[in-house]
């Protein structure tokens, strides 16, 4: 399945295409004066045409407002840190963690965000809990690309979605879901890829996702999973699609054992 980063498109009509139409309304506009239709037959005409344009512009106002709100709010940074905290665990407090929006070369619009240590450090950033219901399916999706000199440690995840799953005001039982680069989903802990190498051009992280049973609010989050230098992300996006859309399967291994010894 492909899936267009833009889902919508907005067709600005050229100087040219003004300059064709332009001669055509006034030759309608003649057509009717000279085809001798009784004034209120025209009248009524143009009421219709009237109220077809102004349709047409309800419908590109309700389009433009389901293409700028996206469930995960400033998804693309372009409102700086706005709905964005850091979060950094005890054993990754020292390791100089930062997290900024820049402008530097970012994937869409005029700005990024950049996760940034001095060390090996785990850390992330989250936007707040989305209400979701369980069965339902969302896709889920994040460009990102690192800094020459970022690295993950070896035999480490690198750099992950975590949906924090949630049932009230507790964690959902069985752990949060995990996209790790390479699009492997797993649940509890996420998944070491083969190659740990973080892409310096823009890459895509995404899969389809299953909300499970128990779960009623999801918070999306961006981890820097062990890695070390500057990672920049960019349209964090979580979509609800159909129902019928393929959920990825769970990423299962039948040797290599969790990155992360299973909590619960
Ligand atoms: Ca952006």
């Amino acid at each position: 399945m492909t899936w267009n980063k833009e889902p919508f498109m907005y067709v600005q009509p050229s100087e040219s295409s003004k300059n064709r139409y332009a001669p055509d309304s006034i030759k309608i506009g003649w057509w009717l004066l000279e085809s001798g239709l009784p004034w209120h037959e025209m009248k009524h005409g143009c009421v219709k045409l009237m109220r077809l344009a102004y349709l047409l512009v309800l419908s590109c106002v309700a389009i433009h407002n389901v293409a700028a709100d996206s469930l995960v709010p400033n998804s693309g940074f372009e409102d700086g840190l706005t709905g964005w905290q850091i979060f950094i665990p005890d054993e990754s407090k020292d390791k100089n963690c930062h997290f900024d929006v820049v402008s530097t070369e970012p994937y869409s619009g005029l700005n990024c965000a950049r996760l940034q240590s001095d060390d090996f450090a785990r850390f992330g950033i989250g936007s707040a809990f989305i209400p979701v219901q369980a069965g339902e399916h969302y896709h889920v999706s994040v460009w990102i690309k690192a800094d020459p000199t970022a690295q993950a440690r070896p035999k480490t995840p690198g750099f992950v979605i975590r949906l924090y799953l949630r049932q009230g005001t507790a964690d959902a039982a069985g752990g949060h879901l995990f996209i790790s680069y390479g699009n492997a989903v797993s649940r509890n802990t996420p998944v070491v890829p083969e190659s740990t190498t973080l892409p310096t051009t823009w890459t895509q992280i995404e899969a389809v996702i299953e909300i499970p049973p128990g779960v009623d609010s999801v918070g999306p989050a961006l981890f820097s999973w062990w890695t070390q230098g500057a990672i920049y992300a960019d349209d964090f996006s979580l979509d609800k699609v159909d129902a019928s859309t393929a959920v990825t399967p769970l990423w299962q291994s039948p040797t290599t054992p969790p990155a992360v010894p299973t909590t619960k």
